[in-house]
């Protein structure tokens, strides 16, 4: 918006007056949060909200707008405050509900609650690698509708407020160094360089210089100084701001020095200002400094307000300016623009599934490799699917046939396509979730992303954060259990399906076989929430469906594989690479004598949200004699298998050996699962 920006007058000097005094206002009205940071930042996230920003306060959902992004979330109500003033929605009464129940002014941005917030943010750093996911996608989305770069309508540039503890994370520092690599031009970063934190001075730990470091990542770096008196040089920051949107190829970093609740007399430059009320007199005697009555609190006059939400004016001009261009491109792209509407009405092409693989019952196959053979089909049907890998593709299975590596023009690497549908991560995984996160967040895409299961522990962060915003991203984590082998027990899950599975939200799927990984991809696929599918190293027998029932069961969570009789005693529920299994000790059990049912459980989740019937007719109350077959701690198989169930589990960690040998030392064979069977069934004698 750099051409319909206006003069900067006295009611801006007094909107940014005010933003500070609301700062204060509101955490002192709360008695808690964090003022300092909004006090000193209220200058830059004013200047970019009215300024510098292409957005429409009207139109918060416009495709071609720009995002922003509070990285530092703890210092919400310096995103809060710009919603206010550019009408957004939030309003007074907002910010003086602030962190109060259900109020639209949460303790962090929380995406889909407050709109205007692009994403949650509150754990440092994950701000930051979002957008950096945000920029990557932005690129691919163009790829997706003007490939030729006919037009701009598409281009737009992705805005972060962060602070010193978003920089210190690693997450951060994986996303940052990638960005650099891709050559995210769209990409510019405010860092808050305030040398604050919790425990006082920045340099307690923290004392490279973040500048050179980010210069060595391939960023453009401005640094900004404070004025004299310790004001952010708010004319400095906007003429960096402008130098960073000339800058089309190097991320930008502007490092923007700063005064920790500038001007407040006592509290500016503590620690202290960071996450405390600053306490009555103090915002008092701030108040005065800004030349504002220190008698009134929440107080905004109308003719400011009606002053900052001009922009909503100056937004709809630009809105309204790109809108009649982009019909003409409508007109122009009919193909382009049938995809555009699919793909923004979060729809799928008709029998867009139809050529997933069926697979035979004539060679073992590891779910992996089915899942990366049902990949290529979803990504013939939706370009707006892609992924990649943290550097394990090839054992992941993750590779998009001839889809070509998403890197800048100018990378000599080979297959190098800046909209390239293949993701090379680097051994990055917490970045990798938290990009992932970020290319969902921008709205298009279907991304996905691989490692090892083990390693989901590496991203758990980003994981927590897909769960709680209910993107649609997948995890695509193999080597699921013991059963990679000789790597051993730094390789080997054990607790990760459980502390997974605890995660609010989050879809754990570990499909039994290659017909399951089908029907799991396709679940997938049409829910669009965020999965972990766990899936196998090694070779699995493909389940015979002429004998048991269909994998079409998978959408379901569990279903019934096969029972030797309507009257069986015993109920054997696996997962994954432990499903076979159970079918053959459901062999033995019935040349004993006993009658068993097999439940295939690839989603304890989706169970879960079936009828009650369903349910039932699953695991019915009646039969209290239960197994659970599953290589990895038993945690979440107690409150399905009850009291007299018995769970053929890992509670310890695995160790480097052959898989088949692991297996049987730790009692997954036919033969244990026959003895636990029994041994289920005789407390329930017991107990009768
Ligand atoms: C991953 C993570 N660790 C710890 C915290 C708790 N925390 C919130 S703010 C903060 C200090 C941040 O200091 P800084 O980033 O410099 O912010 P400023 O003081 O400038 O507001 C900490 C440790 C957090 N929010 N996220």
């Amino acid at each position: 918006m750099i051409q319909s920006r206006p003069a900067w007058s006295s009611l801006d000097d007094d909107a940014v007056r005010i933003s500070r005094a609301l700062a204060m206002d509101a955490v002192q009205k709360v008695g808690n949060g964090h003022p300092g940071t909004a006090m000193s930042l209220a200058p830059v996230a004013y200047t970019l909200f009215q300024r510098v920003l292409k957005h429409d306060p009207i139109n918060p959902n416009w495709i071609a707008r720009d995002r922003f992004i509070l990285s530092c979330g703890h210092s919400s109500l310096t995103l809060y405050i710009q919603l206010f003033l550019s009408g957004y929605g939030v309003e007074l009464s907002d910010l003086q509900n602030f962190r109060t129940f259900n109020a639209a002014t949460p303790g962090h941005p929380e995406y889909g609650h407050t709109v205007g917030v692009e994403t949650t943010t509150g754990p440092l750093g994950q701000g930051v690698a979002n957008a950096v996911g945000m920029a990557m996608a932005a690129r691919y989305e163009k790829g997706l509708l003007d490939p030729d770069n006919k037009t701009d309508i598409f281009d737009h540039n992705i805005w972060v407020i962060c602070s010193d503890g978003d920089l210190q994370e690693g997450v951060s520092a994986e996303a940052s160094s990638l960005a650099g690599l891709q050559e995210l031009g769209n990409l510019k970063v405010i860092y808050d360089d305030n040398r604050i934190s919790i425990e006082g001075d920045t340099h307690v730990a923290f004392n490279e210089n973040v500048s050179d470091r980010y210069r060595s990542y391939g960023w453009h770096v401005i640094e900004v100084d404070t004025q004299s008196n310790g004001d952010v040089d708010r004319e400095k920051l906007e003429s960096a701001m402008d130098q960073a949107l000339t800058e089309k190829i190097k991320p930008v970093l502007i490092r923007l020095h700063s005064v920790i609740a500038w001007p407040a007399p006592k509290a500016q430059g503590t620690a202290e200002s960071h996450g405390s009320a600053l306490g009555a007199q103090e915002v008092a005697a701030t108040k005065r400094v800004l030349g504002l009555n220190p008698d009134e609190s929440f107080a905004v006059s109308e003719a400011i307000i009606e002053h900052t939400r001009k922009v909503k004016v100056r937004g709809a001009g630009a809105y309204h300016a790109w809108d009649a261009k982009f019909k003409q491109w409508q007109i122009d792209n009919p193909i382009q623009n049938a995809l555009l509407e699919r793909i923004s009405k979060k729809k799928l092409p008709k029998d867009w599934a139809a050529t997933f693989p069926q697979f035979s019952t004539e060679k073992d196959i590891a779910t992996r490799a089915a899942s990366g053979l049902v990949i290529q089909e979803i990504a013939k049907a939706l370009p707006e699917f892609w992924g990649g890998s943290a550097d394990l593709a090839g054992s992941n299975n993750t590779t998009i046939a001839g889809g070509g590596s998403f890197l800048p023009a100018t990378s000599s690497m080979k297959d190098a396509n800046p909209y390239g549908r293949v993701i090379h991560f680097g051994i990055r995984e917490h970045a990798m979730g938290a990009i992932l996160n970020g290319i969902a967040l921008h709205g298009m895409a279907k991304p996905y992303a691989g490692t090892f299961l083990v390693f989901s522990d590496y991203m758990r962060g980003a994981v927590r954060l897909s769960a709680l915003m209910k993107l649609p991203v997948t995890y695509v984590w193999s080597h699921d259990s013991i059963g990679l082998g000789e790597d051993g027990p730094t390789h080997q899950p054990v607790e990760h399906l459980a502390a997974l599975r605890a995660i609010p939200g989050l879809s754990i799927v570990r499909p039994a076989d290659a017909n399951e990984v089908s029907i799991a991809w396709r679940e997938i696929i049409t829910r669009a929430l965020p999965v972990g599918l766990a899936l196998s190293r090694q070779n699995l027998p493909v389940v015979d469906r002429k004998k048991y029932n269909s994998a079409e069961g998978v959408a379901k969570g569990a279903y019934v594989l096969f029972d030797t009789s309507p009257e069986f005693s015993v109920i054997l529920i696996a997962t994954g690479s432990e499903v076979y299994l159970a079918l053959q000790a459901q062999d033995q059990l019935l040349s004993s004598g006993v009658n068993s049912r097999v439940v295939s459980a690839p989603c304890l989740e989706w169970f879960t949200e079936q009828s009650p019937d369903y349910q039932e007719s699953v695991l019915p109350k009646t039969v209290k004699a239960r197994v659970s077959i599953e290589a990895g701690v038993a945690m979440p198989w107690y409150k399905i298998i009850g009291d007299a169930g018995v769970a053929v589990a890992l509670e310890h960690f695995g160790a480097s050996a052959d898989a088949k040998r692991l297996f049987r030392e730790y009692g997954f064979t036919p033969e244990n699962i026959v003895a636990c069977a029994m041994e289920s069934i005789k407390k329930t004698q017991l107990k009768d």
